[in-house]
């Protein structure tokens, strides 16, 4: 993989995002952008422990996907006060993926406000993502196209990013929204996956405070280096094209995975794996 250093700034005015790197669709990770808010300095661990304590969290790790799965469902559950304590505690593999802020601890929406970078954020939605020492997501993208504001808290977390012009070299797993689950984007194996060699893509090490912009449809890996967690806040695609694309994933693609799932079962699964490795080995052939 040829990966090149998220370009980084102090700060950025609207007008600078939306030229730089709203329009050409670039990364960017801002470093101090969250000074002003309270979550600055009271996001960490111990507080969400306080604010979330009681509330039940659902649970994913890296067990490659099961035909029995529904798309994108939780592996395991537990207390958030438990699930930290195990963070604190050991590396685990258990990721919170998605957990709706606005929804599940409303309070803590008094710690940030909606920032204005020049283009609608949609303010239902601020997610949050926590991960234990050396978990990792799978190589994806979110299945809308958004563009995402990533912010983090404690902890520090290497981010791998592709754009979608990459795909060829990726490994894209048909159906679905990730690469081929047997791929470690922290140490590739060339032998296994040559295709990737040629992928040209961005990379980061996040660390509190520091904000990443991820443009629409972008790869993204995350590996938590330390435990922490991060929210992300999104728009809708921009792009025509991304927006259909967003639209045939959550009204068509995902239904018509999870129907296959269930009449063929783990066959399915496998068919697109291997397609997964045919079409990308066979396009390098070519
Ligand atoms: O950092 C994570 O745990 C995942 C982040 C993510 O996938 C996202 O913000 O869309």
């Amino acid at each position: 993989m040829q990966l090149v250093e998220i370009p980084r700034v102090k700060t950025l005015t609207k007008k600078d995002f939306i030229e730089q790197y709203f329009k050409p669709q670039t990364p960017v990770v801002i470093e101090d952008f969250d000074d002003d808010w309270p979550a600055h300095s009271k996001w960490n661990l111990e507080y969400m422990k306080q604010m979330a304590g009681d509330k039940a969290v659902p649970l994913y790790d890296d067990r490659p996907v099961h035909h029995d799965d529904g798309f994108n469902e939780p592996h395991a559950e537990m207390k958030m006060s438990d699930y930290i304590d195990l963070l604190k505690k050991e590396p685990t593999k258990y990721r919170i993926f998605l957990w709706n802020v606005l929804k599940e601890v409303p309070v803590l929406q008094n710690d940030f406000s909606i920032p204005d970078f020049g283009i609608r954020i949609l303010k239902k939605v601020p997610m949050l993502f926590f991960g234990g020492k050396n978990s990792h997501t799978f190589m994806h993208h979110d299945i809308d196209f958004a563009n995402i504001f990533h912010f983090h808290f404690e902890g520090e977390k290497k981010c791998i990013l592709f754009s979608q012009s990459e795909n060829q070299y990726l490994y894209k797993v048909p159906y679905s929204i990730i690469t081929h689950e047997g791929i470690d984007f922290s140490n590739p194996d060339y032998e296994k996956w040559p295709a990737l060699q040629k992928a040209k893509g961005y990379k980061t090490h996040l660390k509190h405070g520091e904000v990443l912009y991820m443009p629409e449809g972008y790869w993204h890996y995350m590996k938590y280096l330390s435990p922490g967690f991060s929210m992300s806040l999104r728009t809708l695609a921009h792009n025509p094209v991304n927006f259909l694309k967003a639209a045939y994933n959550i009204f068509l693609m995902r239904h018509f995975d999870v129907l296959m799932r269930k009449i063929k079962g783990q066959k399915w699964i496998d068919l697109k794996n291997q397609k997964a490795i045919s079409r990308t080995n066979g396009r390098l052939k070519s």
